[in-house]
């Protein structure tokens, strides 16, 4: 079997993704996602340009030796557009295995170590009350659990707080601002409300976004406590690794961190020293399915379990892998899930299900996600970035 021509579709269907299609000579075809929110264009050209070339000729069945002769053969290993574009290969030739083999890619991963997937979804607002009305609205939804982000008083935009959110928006960055010690002091107030509303019982996660120090981190861990969250994610920028360990030192609030990490490398200290309790990473980002599997491997050995990053701007590609990978690894912890337009939906039809708040990647073979090619180009890239973040002075700050 031989790769025979191999495409980059690039669509927005609402928010930009970049797909990479790969064609075999006996008419088996697989999908991979290369979306890298903000940068696509650079993932594109770093496909077209010095991957699809690559490709042609080889076989498609040699996934390992394709991922590691793309990965050390570029000699500048490793960043996010490198990883997003291994990734896209990667999990286009899972996909063409899955369907040669005649299963769905769970199968091919070990098979089913669960029913089903469970997963937790986004309830934000800028005050109180709407944070409720959000909350609520995921649990008429079937969510299981909930992440949490509130509006910080004195604040106008801040993360993961909507009509802001962290959509891509337009050709230049929208400006959001913070205040560390506001944030601070507010957050524990809006975790006391939340219990006190919905109960001990409903797993409760919140995300920092990479914005405090290890001391401001072991603060805030310890603050809330007392309302037993499902964890703290990403509660400092963790390429210090060692941070962590004052961090994990003063709180058993259980951590979560890595959706912008891209190798092994950059989890060594924190899975090894065991300083956190979830591992965040996407296939699209971390170079795929097979890298991912050694990650969720490595973290098992420290009772570390999963938690791949599931946000709207992973395609359903993407996703997809995920949702193979969760069904079929031991150490699954929960899978984040944002959900897609009908549009979307729409221009990747996909045999995975989501029902009473869980996900099941269904049994279609290989991967089960489609490409609908002429809606795809109805709906062409849009320039769009994230948004930066200031804090009250003016300095630039963490987003
Ligand atoms: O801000 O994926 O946990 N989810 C997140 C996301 C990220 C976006 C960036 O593109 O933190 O919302
Ligand atoms: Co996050």
């Amino acid at each position: 079997m031989k790769i025979v021509d191999a495409r980059v579709v690039l669509t927005s269907p609402g928010r930009n993704f970049v797909t990479l299609r790969i064609e075999t000579d006996e008419g088996v075809t697989g999908l991979g996602d290369a979306t890298l929110n903000g940068r696509e264009l650079a993932v594109a050209s770093y496909l077209r340009d010095h991957v699809v070339p690559l490709l042609m000729g080889s076989d498609p069945h040699r996934i390992e030796d394709t991922w590691q002769s793309l990965y050390r053969g570029a000699y500048w290993r490793r960043g996010p557009v490198t990883m997003a574009a291994i990734a896209a290969v990667d999990v286009a030739l899972w996909d063409i295995k899955a369907k040669v083999a005649g299963l769905p890619l769970y199968q091919l991963l070990g098979g089913a170590s669960r029913e089903r997937v469970r997963t937790y979804g986004h309830a934000s607002g800028r005050d109180i009350p709407e944070l409720f009305d959000s909350i609520r609205a995921r649990l008429a939804e079937g969510y299981p659990a909930i992440r949490v982000q509130t509006g910080v008083p004195g604040l106008k935009l801040v993360y993961g707080v909507r009509p802001a959110q962290d959509a891509a928006q337009g050709a230049r960055p929208v400006v959001e601002d913070w205040d560390t010690a506001a944030y601070l002091r507010n957050l524990p107030k809006v975790f006391d409300a939340v219990r006190q509303e919905f109960g001990p019982g409903l797993p409760l996660l919140h995300d920092a976004h990479h914005r405090l120090t290890p001391i401001q981190a072991a603060r805030l861990g310890k603050d809330l406590e007392p309302y037993d969250l499902f964890w703290l994610e990403d509660c400092t920028p963790a390429e210090n690794q060692e941070g962590l360990r004052l961090v994990r030192s003063h709180t058993t609030t259980p951590l979560a961190i890595g959706e912008v990490f891209n190798t092994v490398f950059d989890y060594q200290t924190l899975i090894s020293e065991q300083l956190i309790d979830y591992v965040r990473s996407a296939v699209t980002h971390f170079g795929g399915v097979s890298p991912l599997r050694k990650l969720f491997d490595f973290a098992a050995q420290h009772q570390i379990k999963s938690a791949v990053h599931g946000p709207e701007d992973i395609s359903p590609v993407g996703m997809a892998a995920a949702i193979h990978l969760d069904l079929a690894i031991h150490n699954f912890g929960i899978q984040e899930y944002a959900g897609y337009t009908e549009l979307t939906d729409a221009v990747f039809p996909h045999a995975y299900t989501f029902t009473d708040g869980h996900l099941h990647p269904g049994e279609a073979p290989g991967l089960g996600v489609g490409l609908d090619e002429e809606l795809a180009a109805a709906h062409p890239y849009e320039a769009a970035y994230l948004p930066i973040n200031r804090l009250q002075d003016g300095t630039i700050h963490d987003w």
